[in-house]
């Protein structure tokens, strides 16, 4: 089953749909051996370009999901449902508000068993996803590792995100986060560009994720895959 099989992704690709993507570079991401492409972004997401992207991916075999952003652009027919809670958000909105909102609206449609909550905690303060949740980004080791921990023991999170968006992050805090984790997986994205910086990330992450660099240089985007089938 997809959910268990999650637990074996090392790497995946995340698309935006507000993004242009010629078909042949969409081909070469979903034939590169990627464990997985996650569908979202944090602005400029609508159903239509939702649901027009996941029809074009549909066309191969590699997995994909969709990270919800907007309870206005949830398409069905994906694999499985990723529903980022942002731990370090200083608005109660981006914890359980609009979760509390989505169940209460959808929630007799909502297909629990394709859904996958992450334990976000965001550490790049200009990026957008910190500036829309208004994210205390403020943290050192020792705060990330209690995140990461209050996430997996307190609400079972089974998936643990430190997002540094738009920079390359500081290992040194992706590894605390790591040991203080047991079960959780621990995903890792921000600024991966090249083959070194997505090893070093797995050094302590067990799932990198790799968005922007598709955009700007394929190439290198499509070598961080090679990290994984290394490790
Ligand atoms: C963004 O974590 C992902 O949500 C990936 O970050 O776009 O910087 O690769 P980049």
């Amino acid at each position: 089953m997809i959910r268990n099989e999650m637990n074996q992704w090392k790497h995946l690709f995340k698309l935006d749909p507000e993004k242009p993507i010629s078909d042949e570079a969409l081909e070469a991401i979903c034939m590169s051996g990627t464990d997985a492409v996650m569908i979202g972004g944090s602005t400029g997401i609508t159903f239509e370009n939702t649901v027009d992207l996941l029809s074009r991916v549909r066309r191969y075999t590699v997995p994909c999901v969709q990270e919800i952003s907007d309870m206005e652009s949830i398409v069905p027919g994906f694999d499985l449902y990723f529903i980022p809670v942002v731990m370090n958000s200083t608005d109660s909105k981006w914890i359980t508000g609009l979760h509390q909102q989505a169940v209460k609206q959808y929630g007799h449609r909502i297909p629990w068993d394709q859904i996958v909550t992450e334990g976000y905690c965001i550490l790049n303060p200009d990026c957008t996803a910190a500036r829309i949740t208004d994210s205390h980004t403020a943290l050192d080791e020792k705060d990330v590792a209690a995140y990461a921990k209050l996430g997996e023991q307190m609400f079972h999170l089974p998936v643990i995100y430190l997002e540094y968006s738009g920079m390359f992050g500081d290992m040194d805090k992706v590894r605390s986060a790591a040991w203080s984790l047991e079960s959780a997986r621990l995903f890792y994205g921000g600024g991966i560009s090249n083959l070194e910086q997505a090893q070093q990330a797995l050094e302590y992450a067990d799932t990198i994720v790799v968005g922007n660099v598709i955009y700007t240089n394929l190439p290198s985007a499509l070598e961080t895959v090679r990290a994984v089938q290394r490790v």
